[in-house]
């Protein structure tokens, strides 16, 4: 990489962190957002799901709380209903366009209840042709199943494996990866066990960037934070997750990392914030951040619920949700 094109990641890896703004995460596949939709009463349709990312994008003031917004392909190629492309109102909106481009979990060969995250194959082209498209970053999610004897060894190798292949790719082509290992919060297990499996992670997620020549300043780490699973009877304060959350990141993620954005993981929005301001108040060598999906655009979507005069009640409930966070991270 030239020095220029080197110079260029990472100053869009610390846009991309900078406090206060964050990073909203609305890429759910078209099967999750429909399934989304439904559950608010609205049939889905890719003009559904268009109208929908088009209520949280055109949201008044959004970039003073957001610096980039992760888009699914399908979104990355529609058209708002103005006829302007959505890169091109993510750069009207004064914030950056993100891509997902792995292709989803797929159950992993010979190891029951776990998966890997597919979507390399012809990743080199796809990359060039969003780049050139005006992406300025992209997302590749590994979800790892969370209980006393999983994550094995197998699923954390071959996806921390693949996040690594994807990091050098997206950085080939100009465009800054955000690395996403995510402990799911599915089950019982208790903050010590999320901690403990979160080091193991973390681990082999840089040691595989590391090996396969990934700038780690020009990447974005978005992991989960360390809590309890949600069926787990003691749930931590958010001071306790904020304590086990930076004692995990401080001891596995490198100085050089820019900046961390938060997963919310199923949390509900208030608590996402609560933890999230706990964590941000300590001194980190990385820049701290969110990029919640759920914990951000659920209040949105039931306020929106499809009717076109909710539309305002889906953004104020979109604002309302940024500001929050965004106002943590300024405090
Ligand atoms: C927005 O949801 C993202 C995509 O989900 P699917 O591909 O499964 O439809 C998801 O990757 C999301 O970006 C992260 O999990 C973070 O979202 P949360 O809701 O956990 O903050």
């Amino acid at each position: 990489m030239t020095h220029e094109h080197t110079q260029r990641l990472h100053a869009t890896a610390q846009t991309m962190v900078a406090p206060p703004r964050g990073i909203l995460a609305a890429d759910e596949s078209p099967g999750t957002m429909s399934q989304r939709l439904q559950g608010v009463g609205v049939e889905p349709s890719p003009t559904a799901r268009r109208d929908y990312r088009e209520m949280l994008l055109t949201t008044p003031g959004l970039a003073e709380s957001v610096s980039g917004v992760i888009l699914a392909d399908e979104t990355f190629n529609q058209e708002l209903s103005d006829g302007r492309s959505v890169p091109q109102a993510c750069q009207d909106a004064g914030v950056l366009a993100g891509i997902k481009v792995d292709t989803g979990a797929k159950p992993l060969a010979f190891t029951p209840g776990e998966t890997v995250t597919e979507g390399l194959d012809g990743l080199r082209d796809r990359l060039k042709d969003y780049a050139a498209r005006g992406a300025a970053f992209a997302k590749w999610r590994a979800a790892l199943a969370l209980d006393t004897q999983l994550p094995s060894e197998r699923a954390v190798l071959v996806n921390a494996h693949a996040l690594a292949r994807y990091a050098a790719l997206c950085q080939e082509a100009g465009i800054v990866p955000i690395v996403e290992p995510e402990l799911l919060m599915d089950g019982d297990h208790g903050l010590e066990r999320c901690a403990q499996a979160t080091s193991y992670v973390l681990e082999a997620v840089f040691g595989q960037l590391r090996a396969q020549g990934v700038d780690l300043a020009g990447i974005v780490l978005k992991p989960n934070m360390v809590v309890a699973g949600l069926a787990c009877p003691q749930q931590p304060s958010a001071q306790e997750v904020a304590e086990a959350t930076l004692a995990v990141l401080r001891a596995h993620v490198p100085d050089d990392v820019p900046g961390i954005a938060f997963l919310s993981g199923g949390q509900r929005p208030e608590v996402a914030t609560a933890n999230l301001a706990a964590i941000a108040v300590q001194d980190t060598p990385w820049k701290i951040t969110f990029s919640f999906g759920r914990a951000l655009v659920d209040p949105a979507l039931r306020a929106w619920a499809g009717d076109p005069a909710r539309w305002q009640d889906g953004q104020g409930a979109l604002d309302e949700r940024v500001r929050a966070n965004a106002g943590v991270l300024a405090a």
